[in-house]
């Protein structure tokens, strides 16, 4: 799954596809280098983010939207009601909600109606205040309980199981140790017998870990690594920036897990 971030803000790519010729282009080219769908979102959720009005988020992703209908599978990575509906009416496939339906009570109508794929992430507390002092028992444990709970909640309004994928939400209210152990700890989501889809691409853990405590993003080469872990253990979606590179790495790791 290749990202365009079509926002200002975004912590790694904030700006690059702001305007939608560049989002366009960078979707396109992400199809031509082995994207099998491309997550197109109008509002940031990088940490101490504040949230953008329904206007603002359709200004910025309907008109990349209606230049890639028919051109690459999209995923429309919205918690808004009104923007998910304009996103699959122009063929989004797949609604990434971060907010696991929590957010708009309207959500979960109009993905059962569409029959849409739809994704289910983990986060604690919101964007603005999630990274303040994340704390668990047992993390894996927790979000398991969590995304079950979430899934349950969908399938019980309608929305097929078999369109469901869950998500870890690595990042969101979480500690650099957290992150990691619930890549470690995968089969603990597994076990909801669901696809998982991973996205550490960029994150600021990746560039913690290598020994910066301020850093913000993480460079290609961790992305890389932490593709490559998560697909080892059962990861069936790696939410990317570097398309072309992931490609090439998890096509070598399935040359060696078969
Ligand atoms: C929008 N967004 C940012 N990070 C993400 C992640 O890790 N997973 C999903 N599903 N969406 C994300």
């Amino acid at each position: 799954m290749g990202i365009i971030n079509v926002t200002p803000d975004s912590f790694s790519d904030g700006g690059v596809n702001l305007h939608a010729d560049d989002a366009v282009a960078s979707a396109l080219r992400m199809r031509d280098e082995g994207a099998a769908i491309v997550d197109v979102g109008g509002e940031s959720t990088r940490p101490g983010s504040d949230a953008v009005s329904i206007d603002e988020e359709l200004r910025r992703v309907l008109p990349v939207l209606e230049r890639l209908a028919g051109e690459v599978p999209v995923s429309i990575d919205t918690a808004k009601a009104d923007v998910a509906r304009r996103a699959l009416s122009l063929g989004a496939e797949l609604v990434n909600d971060v907010t696991a339906l929590r957010a708009d009570p309207e959500l979960v109508e109009v993905v059962a109606e569409s029959g849409a794929y739809l994704c289910l992430m983990h986060m604690r507390g919101e964007p603005r205040t999630m990274q303040a002092n994340p704390r668990y028992d047992d993390v894996a444990s927790e979000v398991a309980a969590f995304l079950e709970q979430r899934l349950a909640f969908a399938v019980e309004h309608g929305i097929a199981e078999e369109r469901i994928c869950l998500d870890p939400g690595i990042g969101f209210g979480k500690t650099v140790e957290h992150n990691f152990e619930l890549i470690a700890r995968l089969d603990v989501l597994l076990a909801l017998g669901r696809p998982v889809l991973v996205g550490f691409s960029r994150k600021s853990s990746l560039g913690r870990v290598l020994g910066d405590p301020r850093a913000t993003t993480g460079p290609l080469s961790a992305s890389l690594g932490a593709a490559v872990a998560a697909y080892e253990r059962g990861a069936t979606i790696l939410r990317v920036h570097d398309v072309k590179e992931h490609v090439e790495a998890l096509a070598v790791a399935a040359a060696v897990i078969p």
